[in-house]
This record gives structure tokens, sequence and C-alpha cells, in this order.
């Protein structure tokens, strides 16, 4: 058979759309609007989740009863929220309009006071920062008001099967599937090799589209024995938003829930700080964070036996999707720099943003 006659058939076929995943039985492109809360209705509650009322919450807080060590406590929320991709309409890198709808329903993580008190500022893309040293144990309320079943997963830290907040068909534990209006309490511990930024994000029964929706945010692990935390701190996540989970017209390419420069975080410091820039990739791409007019040390692997990094100065790095990596330097360069996704597509489609410092 001619090939480009196949490929061409086989394009035709599915529409020109390119399969993403199959959710509930249907297959989903990234191009293609998919309505989640319908696709969710499709999704059996697995056994252990439809166990007796109440059943579902409680083993879960006694998990790290009786531990000696200390403990932070979270309170966060999954949330609906109208979101806008692109909040002041323009794109300050190309000084143009940004064309069409930017508002869409997202989902969101929002940090509550004790109890769900609360809220201790709004639903935001990325959640909040989940924070803890070494020697501690963290203590995660989940509570889920948006129309599907989601999840807290997070990486790094150390968990128990139980605590892994993930969907695992007929095997699933309470914690992979928190229905709507239930709460679930996740207990982690941060163990010396949890040291880094790292990230969490739901991984419930819709994956992955309630994280294409917004679900997901940083993490971070201290050493207590490490110098102090430096003058500046910034975590970027890098992802995009697509019609599939947007229900939009177009994709956009994002920093922190935001496209394009003048949307996306505009950071700032002064010359002679320590500043770290945490910078995470979450989405279906792999994407290269470039920073203009400064230049890093790349100490990936570094204190790891049989891998000492390389030690080279960086100013570009690559992540695949879910990875993360960290780097800092004394502030030297003062001036209006871009930070961005050096993928040409993804920097066109609004990853990109202002770095200031004066
Ligand atoms: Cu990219």
């Amino acid at each position: 058979m001619d090939p480009t006659q196949f490929d061409r058939r086989q394009l035709l076929a599915g529409g020109g759309a390119v399969f993403f995943c199959t959710l509930a039985g249907h297959r989903l492109s990234l191009d293609q609007p998919a309505d989640v809360a319908k696709l969710a209705a499709g999704v059996p509650v697995p056994p252990r989740v439809a166990k007796p009322d109440g059943a579902a919450e409680a083993g879960a807080v006694t998990a790290g009863a009786g531990k000696k060590a200390n403990t932070r406590q979270y309170w966060i929320r999954a949330e609906q929220v109208k979101w806008d991709i692109v909040p002041s309409g323009r794109d300050q890198m190309m000084n143009s309009r940004v064309r069409g709808r930017t508002r869409f329903p997202a989902y969101a993580y929002r940090p509550y006071s004790a109890n769900f008190g609360s809220p201790l500022g709004p639903a935001t893309i990325p959640g909040p920062l989940i924070e803890a040293e070494v020697g501690e144990q963290v203590v995660v309320h989940f509570q889920n008001h948006v129309d599907v079943p989601t999840t807290i997963h997070p990486h790094g830290i150390f968990y128990a099967e139980e605590m892994d907040g993930t969907y695992k068909g007929r095997f699933t534990d309470p914690g992979g599937f928190v229905q709507k209006n239930r709460t679930f309490t996740y207990v982690w511990e941060a163990r010396e090799d949890s040291v880094g930024t790292w990230l969490y994000h739901d991984h419930g029964p819709m994956d992955p589209l309630p994280v294409f929706k917004g679900m997901f945010g940083p993490l971070i692990v201290r050493d207590p024995g490490a110098p102090s935390p430096p003058d500046k701190e910034f975590f970027l996540i890098m992802h995009s938003f697509s019609p599939v989970a947007t229900q939009l017209n177009q994709q956009f390419a994002c920093v922190n829930g935001r496209a394009y420069a003048g949307n996306t975080p505009t950071l700032r410091a002064r010359v002679g700080q320590r500043v770290a820039f945490h910078v995470i990739a979450l989405d279906d791409d792999f994407h290269t964070f470039h920073l203009h007019g400064h230049r890093w040390v790349d100490t990936s692997g570094f204190g790891t036996e049989g891998n000492p990094g390389t030690g080279k100065a960086l100013d570009t790095k690559t992540l695949g999707p879910g990875e993360s990596f960290t780097f800092e330097f004394v502030e030297d360069n003062p001036g209006r720099w871009f930070y961005h996704c050096h993928v040409f597509s993804h920097l066109h489609m609004g990853m990109n943003g202002w770095y200031i410092v004066r």
C-alpha cells in the first residue's frame, strides 16, 4: 500500500484529531472539547471507596497517630472557578492583542485555615505551596468540591500505599477517589531523600482532565541543615490549557495558569540578592526552560553516589512531564529579561514572562 495514502486515510478517519487518552471508554484528543462531568458519570465507584458511610474518611486520619514527628497541616479544597488565562487580553512580548475567549471553568486547589474555617486566599492555578522540612509529617486534609472525583497525589515525599492519592481501578483506596463533598486526609513524611522541589496533582479516575483544568501545585521539602533560604524564590509550573479541558477554541501554553508576558508571573529581584528558581513541567510536552541574561551551574545529581552532576554552566534546561529542577544564583545583571520555554510553538502560544532586575 502507498504509505502516503494510508496516512491520509488515517487522518481523515480521526477527523484530523490526535489521540490523547481514553477516559470512561471515550477516545479524547487535545483539540476537541470533552465534558469531564459527563464522562465521570460513566465511572463506577470502586469497592473500597463504596464502603459504609464515613469509612472512606476514617482510617486515614489515624495513620500518623502516635508519631513523635513535628506535623504540618494543610486544609485544601478543590473548587470550580472561572479562570482567565489572559486577564490583560494582551501579549506584551509581541505587543499585540490576544484574540478569542480566554476564560473557562477551571478546577483549582484553595487553601483554608484549620478545619476549613475560612479561605486563606483564592483558588489558584497552581495550588498553594506545600512545604515541609526533613523529619516532619505532612497532613493534608483534602475536601473535594468539584463535580467529579479528584485527589491529591504528591511527588518526592514518602507515603504509604493508601496515601498515594491515585485511582487504580477496582483496587482503588479511598484516597484515590474522593467524591464530591467528601474529605480525605493524606499523611506523608518528609524524609532525607525527599529534599528538593516536587509537585502534587490530581490522580483520580478522570486523570488527566482535572490536571488539564488546573489541579496541580508545587511541593518543597527543605533540609533544615542547609543554608537559609534565598532572598527570592520563584515557583514556576510550565503547562498548557488545551481545548479538551477548557472547551475554548485554542491552545494556550502557560506558566502558572496564565499565558503571555504581562499575564504570567512578573518576577522581580535586586542585584546582590540570592535568587532561586523552582521549575516544574506538567502537561503532554517537553519544555526547555530558558532565562535571558543569566547562567547557573547544573547541580542535578550532585551528592548522589556515582552521579556527581555535570557542574556545567547552563542557561536552558529540558523538563519532561512531571519533572522539576531548582537553580540558584546571586543576581548580578540588572535589566528587563524574559524567561520562557524555548520550544518556539510554546513560546508563541504564551509560555513566556518577565524577570525584572533593579
Ligand atoms: Cu514548552
